[in-house]
């Protein structure tokens, strides 16, 4: 049987760059959320120096905030995270939609990975249960998945010709 190579990204974000951005709106949330994050960067090794906050409105401004930290070319990961809670607005679809659909394309125009931690919930029960005030929290998941895909994206990064499935002799 053949072994094929795999290829994973791991779990040390030492000597990566990230940055979070935050939305305002629902901070009550939204702040567990970031200090989840930072949480799990913090135990994956990466530098205070090397970890940027950035903070918006709403999640509706998520979108163009990641978009521009991504060309500035100084993050290997991003993460946006937002509340988004269906009692408080009729236009919930709206925000969902267009802050999913935009977090996307900014990660895909750019090649930076963006870490989606958008909660969108029926009820501000819902979003206490995911940001740690009760069990796991989003924040922490998203800050764990920034470090493998900075790794991932290290690796797959270049040519067929400088491709590694180890990173190293990948173009600079
Ligand atoms: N923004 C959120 O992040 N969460 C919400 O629940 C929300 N509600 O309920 O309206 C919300 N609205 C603001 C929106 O994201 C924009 O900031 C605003 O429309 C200005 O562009």
């Amino acid at each position: 049987m053949i072994q094929p190579t795999k290829i994973d990204g791991g779990l040390s974000g030492e000597g990566f760059r990230f940055g979070i951005v935050v939305s305002r709106f629902n901070s009550f949330i939204t702040e567990r959320l970031l200090q989840g994050a930072v949480d799990a960067l913090e135990r994956g090794g990466a530098a205070s120096k090397d970890v940027d906050v950035i903070h918006v409105p709403g999640a509706f401004e998520l979108p163009l905030a990641a978009k521009k930290l991504a060309v500035t070319g100084r993050y290997d990961t991003l993460i946006a995270i937002g509340c988004v809670l269906r009692g408080e607005t009729a236009h919930y679809d709206y925000v969902c939609s267009e802050t999913s659909r935009g977090l996307q394309l900014a990660q895909m125009d750019t090649g930076v990975p963006v870490m989606f931690c958008v909660l969108t919930c029926d009820t501000l029960e819902q979003a206490i249960d995911r940001a740690g005030l009760k069990g796991g929290n989003k924040g922490f998941e998203a800050g764990l998945g920034a470090i493998e895909m900075a790794q991932l994206s290290r690796k797959l990064r270049g040519s067929s010709k400088s491709f590694s499935a180890t990173g190293k002799g990948r173009r600079k």
